[in-house]
């Protein structure tokens, strides 16, 4: 597993929401740590831009959330309040290349 440790910078606040984008390129999911605050309702823009990868798929086991994440188009995720201190994500596989998200 490759833990990259940036944070992602919030895209947008609309209302009570914060919006971070996230890429899957060939080092796996950039950033592939999120810092998001306590109580805030979370999205996610995902944008797979890498062929070889076995990312094709974005799932949040706790959350029970999975989707695809189809070449070169941003994949919207509303991921509703995160409750917890950690939420951890990975490919559609529960392999390799995870991240995770941090509740502050
Ligand atoms: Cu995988």
């Amino acid at each position: 597993m490759r833990i990259l440790g940036i944070l992602a910078m919030v895209v947008v606040s609309v209302g009570n929401a914060k919006v971070y984008e996230m890429k899957v390129t060939g080092r796996g999911f950039e950033p592939s740590s999120i810092e998001v605050t306590k109580g805030e309702s979370v999205q996610l823009l995902v944008t797979r831009t890498e062929k070889k990868t076995c990312a094709t798929e974005i799932q949040f086991p706790d959350l029970k959330i999975k989707k695809d994440l189809p070449l070169n188009k941003v994949v919207k995720l509303d991921l509703g309040k995160v409750e917890g201190e950690t939420v951890s994500f990975g490919c559609g596989m529960d392999m390799m290349m995870g991240g995770v998200i941090t509740v502050k």
